[in-house]
Order: C-alpha cells, then structure tokens, then sequence
C-alpha cells in the first residue's frame, strides 16, 4: 500500500514509518520539523541522540533496503503543496501524526494555546480538504487521544467512541441512539483533539471520507524491532517538563537519580501502551480501513491502566529511586477511576507488551545509558494550567 505519513520525524511517526516500510508498504514522511524547533525554543533535546532526517533515511535503506520519501511540508499552512503530494502519490492510506501533541506546552502561555490551536485543527481540516478536493480516496487514519473522553468514568467501561443514550421524545417514549462519547478535554491541546472529531464525522458524513480515529493513551518505551536495528534510527526520548510523559520521565529520574516528580497525590489514572504496541495498532489501522459513507471508525489505543503514584513505587522497587510528591501546575481530578473498553483492536491481532515485561529494558538500555546526556534543569514541570497554580 502506497502510506503517507504525516508528523513522520516525530516519536510515534518515525517508528511506525519504520514499521509500515518494514511490512512491505511504500513509505512517504511528511514533516515540517517542527518538533525539533520546538526543543530550540525550550532549548533541551532528546534524551536519546537522535539524527537529521537525511542521515535516518540513508541509514533505514542501508539496514533494510527500502527507500522511505521525506518532503518538508507544513500540513497546516501549506494546503496547495499538501495537495499537490495528494495528486501526484494519491495514497491509499494518510497516516496524521502532525499535531502539536504536549498539554503542558499548549498551557503555556497565550501563544502557546493559539499556535496548537492553529496548528492542530488547520492541520486536521486541511488534510481531510485535500482528501475530498483531489478525489484520491485516501483512509486517514488519525491519532487522537484517550483525553477527549476526560478520565472519569460513570461507573462503566469508556466504549470505543459512541455511547447509546435514551432521550425522552417528549411524549413519554424513549428513544435510542448513538452519539459521540462526551468530550472533557483537560488542556487545550486535549481540545483541539475533540474538535478534531467533529470534523472526522463531519467530512464522514457529508463527503463519505473514511476515517480511523485512534484514541491514544500514554506512550512509554522507545525502541521498536526497527529502531533498534542500528544507533541513527533510534527514536526519540523527551523528559523535559513539557514534552516528558509521566512514564518516560520516570525512568529517565530513577537513571539519573532523582527523585520521580509525582504530582499532587498521584492518584491520577491513565491509560499506557507501548511505541511497540502503537506502530502494530498503526498497521492494523492502516490494513483493516471502513467502507465509504460509514461513520467513523474508533478504537481505543491502550493497553493497561495505571495510578501515576503507582507507576512510581513500581519503579522504586525495581530501581531503588526515591519519590517526591510536588504540587501539581495542572488542573485536573487528584484522584481518578479509569475504566476503558480496548477489544477492537485485540480482535484485530495486537498482543500487548506489558509493562512488567518491558520496564527494566527501557531502564537499562536507554535511561541510563543516555543518562549523561540529561539536563537535569530542564526536568522540573514549568507550564501552569491557571495563575492560582503558580
Ligand atoms: P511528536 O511531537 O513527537 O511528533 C509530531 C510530529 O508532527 C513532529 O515531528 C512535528 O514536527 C510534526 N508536525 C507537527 N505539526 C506539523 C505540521 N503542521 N506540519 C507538518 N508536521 C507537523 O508527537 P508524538 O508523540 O509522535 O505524537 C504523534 C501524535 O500522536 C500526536 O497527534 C499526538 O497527539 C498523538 N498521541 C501521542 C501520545 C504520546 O504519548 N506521545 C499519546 C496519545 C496520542
Ligand atoms: N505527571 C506526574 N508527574 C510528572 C509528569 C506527569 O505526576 O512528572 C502526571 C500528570 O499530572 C498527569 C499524568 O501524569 O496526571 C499524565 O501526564 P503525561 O504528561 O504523561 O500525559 P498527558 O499530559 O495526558 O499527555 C500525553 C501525551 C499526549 C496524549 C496523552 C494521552 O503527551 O499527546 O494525548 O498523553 S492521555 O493521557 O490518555 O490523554
């Protein structure tokens, strides 16, 4: 299959390019370095040494013989070259990764909030234009997140996407139907990934684009069977305090000796899945596309569910690191339940890592061996989510 991939240089665009390269698909990257600017702007970099794109792409055709395309492009600006792409490769599958994908970043500042607004739903609606106006047919496959749902529950498993409600027509009969799960963002960045949904059934509806949402949960590990295969493909590792997620900066704090940054009481629950596990869900996304003039196709892409303070203890007992509970900049619930519904792409074939399995390779082979390369000043969490916080 002819896949491109948008947000291809990011941490799950870049392996999972790999992986579909890998597999046998044509593979091109669309990516306007954006992410890298981004650690310019914050001025810290990948814990793991990550290489230009050039030196990536000599490398995955020395290590496997497959060429893999790049064109530097902003999906979110540049609509007439994205079109152009579109025509000339019509691909039969639109991977889009391409979304400013931090909350702490999208808190920042007033800047910060308007930028991934732009980008991400500009990004969005112009991929899904460019769709309908070239006629390429393409499947997109999206990656949203697991936030759009919030992360309470009402006492039952979150479905995957639609919930049936019962609404009283007035004359004392009840009528079933089917709607989208209620959205509950808790950044703006989890907003733009709700609007993002109203635009997949919207271009579904009315111009029978067939889309594959994937509500993502937490993202930890690095190295896929790909990246591992040689050092220049080796993906990236961010644990500053905008881009490090809650796992991944864990294992980076037990490696250098600090203590692991729980906030508030730790009670938060979140839903975790493995790179691994993201780049297979990537292909049976890619593989397995909805019929035209359906609605969209949502899956939930997690495999485990965990407490924040108990992923820490997990980790002090394997790595004898201490625990800090600091004050947490953001606004959200201190304590959550988080029940979640994730048959449909087992049904498909994933067989999850777990993070009993995969937890001490992760310590080893990548926190502590790019330990040295850690900024420890960049490690505290700096962006609030309102003044009272500060
Ligand atoms: P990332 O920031 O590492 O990668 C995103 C890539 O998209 C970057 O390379 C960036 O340069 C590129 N990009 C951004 N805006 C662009 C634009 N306008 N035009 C072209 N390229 C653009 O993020 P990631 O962790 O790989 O996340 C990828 C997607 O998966 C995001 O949409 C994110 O919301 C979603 N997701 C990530 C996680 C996670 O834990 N990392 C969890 C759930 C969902
Ligand atoms: N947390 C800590 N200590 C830290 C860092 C975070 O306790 O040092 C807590 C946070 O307060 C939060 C939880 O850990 O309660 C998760 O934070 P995170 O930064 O790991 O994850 P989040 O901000 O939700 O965002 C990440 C990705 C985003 C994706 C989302 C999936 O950056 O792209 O959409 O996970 S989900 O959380 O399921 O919405």
């Amino acid at each position: 299959m002819r896949v491109l991939i948008l947000g291809g240089d990011g941490f799950c665009g870049w392996p999972s390019a790999l992986h579909l390269s890998a597999n046998g698909h044509e593979v091109t990257i669309v990516d306007n370095l954006s992410r890298r600017n981004i650690d310019n702007e914050l001025e810290v970099s990948s814990l793991t040494p990550i290489r230009p794109m050039s030196e990536r792409l000599k490398a995955w055709k020395e290590v496997s013989g497959q060429d893999i395309a790049f064109v530097r492009l902003d999906v979110a600006r540049e609509y007439g070259a994205l079109l152009a792409l579109l025509q000339e490769l019509r691909p039969e599958a639109i991977v889009h990764f391409a979304e400013q994908r931090a909350a702490p970043y999208s808190m920042k500042s007033a800047w910060h909030k308007r930028y991934t607004v732009d980008n991400n739903l500009n990004a969005t609606n112009n991929v899904l234009a460019a769709i309908v106006e070239s006629g390429v047919g393409s499947h997109l496959v999206h990656l949203g997140t697991m936030g759009v749902y919030g992360y309470g529950t009402a006492g039952a498993k979150i479905p995957e996407g639609y919930l049936t409600v019962k609404i009283e027509n007035g004359e004392g009969e009840l009528v079933e139907t089917e709607i989208l799960y209620p959205a509950n963002p808790g950044s703006i960045y989890h907003m733009t990934k709700t609007q993002d949904q109203l635009f997949f059934a919207f271009y579904a509806k009315n111009d029978h684009v067939r889309i594959t949402d994937l509500h993502q949960g937490i993202v930890w590990g690095t190295q896929t069977k790909e990246t591992r295969q040689d050092e220049r493909l080796i993906n990236r590792f961010d644990y500053d305090g905008d881009y490090g997620t809650v796992l991944n900066r864990f294992l980076m704090q037990s490696a250098v000796g600090v203590p692991l940054t729980v906030h508030g009481t730790g009670g938060q629950t979140r839903a975790f899945i493995h790179i691994q596990d993201t780049v297979r869900c990537i292909e049976l996304a890619v593989e397995n596309p909805p019929q035209a003039g359906t609605r969209v196709c949502i899956y939930n892409q997690m495999t485990e569910t965990h407490r924040v303070r108990d992923l820490a203890r997990i980790i002090a007992d394997k790595t004898g690191a201490t625990i800090t509970n600091v004050d947490n900049p953001r606004n959200e619930a201190a304590e959550n339940e988080l029940l979640v519904e994730n048959g449909r792409l087992l049904d498909l074939g994933l067989d999850p890592i777990t993070l009993e399995q995969g937890l001490m390779d992760e310590v080893l082979q990548i926190a502590a061996k790019y330990a040295d390369r850690c900024d420890r000043s960049k490690i505290p969490c700096v962006s609030y989510w309102s003044h009272k916080t500060k």
